[in-house]
């Protein structure tokens, strides 16, 4: 009987079907059968590949989507007012009242607040990093390094659990996946602290830069900033999101040359809800007039919306793990190579028998072995 099933799997050998068929007949199992008598195998060349679409659909809905901001700059730059303006729900939390002694932060301190947010039946975990105080000190020199470490952290902890040999089916990302950089708005250039965080950190995340409070300034103020920081940015060689070189195609590029034209955006936040023409806004109401944060009009906070969570998020997330979390990653995993050829040829672990120690088989460092990298990432730490 087997013989005859196989004989005819052999028979409907063009067609895509076949395949479960074959499975079958070694299950030895008639019932699938009728399930393939089914599916029309002749009559049309449709097989379904699409289909695939709906199965990653309903995957990704199950799993939901985590998406990580860090939110850079001054104090009072209207960071956590961005960040709730950003996702309409009270994203950031109200920080509580700083007592006298909080109120001059010592050092930089940094903080994360998760928040699952739905819509239309899509969950997300929102995570936003909170970095108060940066740049608040009279002497900034150097204060961008806990932020680079913070970040280098997260891809020190993803790697460690990708690098386990009984490793989680998902790993919780907790790799900033975008780092959205307040210039304060003076109409004048960028400051040496600004430059000095992004060229150093457009190395390792990416940075999307941001006028602050942009209703400060008027028409012209604003493009000419914005022309002036761009043509800093150039000069310093600074790479801010989206990069030029990873582009992908000629559609990409073309997209992606208008988005740095107009880079940094020219913000202005709210959580403040006003009825204006019987629509119900959010802005910022003043003796002369309400701004209205999501009229282009008025200032290009949509564009940033847009890019950050209708256009771009998948490939922010994308450039993060690809190229930031992988050259960590390399240098990492090289780093830890070059502790293995530098030790003597000869396997050290060998020696300590004759001491009569006992054999230190598994910790015997393996120079490509999974264990043996892991062993040598976590003694450096
Ligand atoms: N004019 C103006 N004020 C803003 C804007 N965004 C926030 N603010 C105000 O600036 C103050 C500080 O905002 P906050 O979001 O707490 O700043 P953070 O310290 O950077 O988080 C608050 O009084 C806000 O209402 C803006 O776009 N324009
Ligand atoms: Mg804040």
């Amino acid at each position: 009987q087997e013989e005859r099933n196989s004989e005819q799997g052999a028979v409907s050998e063009r067609s895509e079907v076949n395949l479960s068929h074959s499975n079958m007949s070694e299950a030895t199992k008639p019932q699938p059968q009728a399930k393939g008598e089914k599916t029309p195998i002749s009559d049309t060349s449709y097989v379904g590949i699409d289909a695939i679409l709906e199965q990653m659909r309903r995957k990704a809905m199950k799993q939901g989507f985590e998406f990580n901001v860090m939110v850079v700059g001054q104090s009072g730059l209207g960071k956590s007012t961005l960040m709730n303006t950003l996702f309409k729900s009270k994203v950031s939390r109200k920080s509580v009242q700083p007592n006298v002694e909080e109120r001059i932060p010592k050092t930089v301190e940094i903080k994360s607040v998760s928040h699952d947010v739905e819509e239309k039946g899509v969950r997300m975990k929102l995570t936003v990093i909170d970095t108060p105080g940066f740049g608040d000190q009279i002497n900034n020199e150097n204060c961008w390094q806990p932020i680079m470490k913070f970040i280098n952290d997260q891809y020190e902890s993803y790697l460690q659990e990708e690098i386990n040999i009984n490793r989680k089916k998902r790993i919780p990302d907790s790799r900033v996946h975008c780092c959205i950089y307040f210039i304060p708005p003076t109409g004048h250039c960028l400051r040496p602290l600004d430059v000095e965080f992004m060229r150093h950190l457009s190395k390792v995340v990416n940075i999307v830069p941001v006028i602050a409070k942009a209703d400060t300034l008027t028409l012209e103020e604003r493009d000419s900033f914005k022309k002036t920081i761009r043509e800093e940015l150039r000069a310093n060689g600074i790479d801010v999101y989206p990069q030029k070189e990873f582009d992908e195609d000629a559609e990409d590029r073309m997209i992606n040359d208008k988005i740095r034209e107009m880079t940094p955006f020219a913000v202005v936040g709210s959580d403040q809800e006003y009825q204006v023409n019987g629509k119900r806004i959010l802005g910022r109401k003043t003796k002369w007039g309400t701004i209205e944060v999501e009229n282009i009009a008025h200032c290009e906070f949509a564009y940033l919306r847009d890019l950050l969570i209708r256009t771009h998020m998948q490939n922010i997330k994308d450039i993060t793990c690809s190229i930031h979390y992988e050259t960590y990653r390399v240098r990492r995993l090289n780093e830890s190579n070059i502790l293995f050829t530098s030790n003597p040829p000869d396997h050290p672990a060998v020696q300590p028998k004759a001491n009569g120690q006992p054999e230190e088989q598994p910790a015997t460092p393996q120079p490509n072995g999974v264990a043996a990298q892991h062993e040598a990432l976590s003694h450096e730490m």
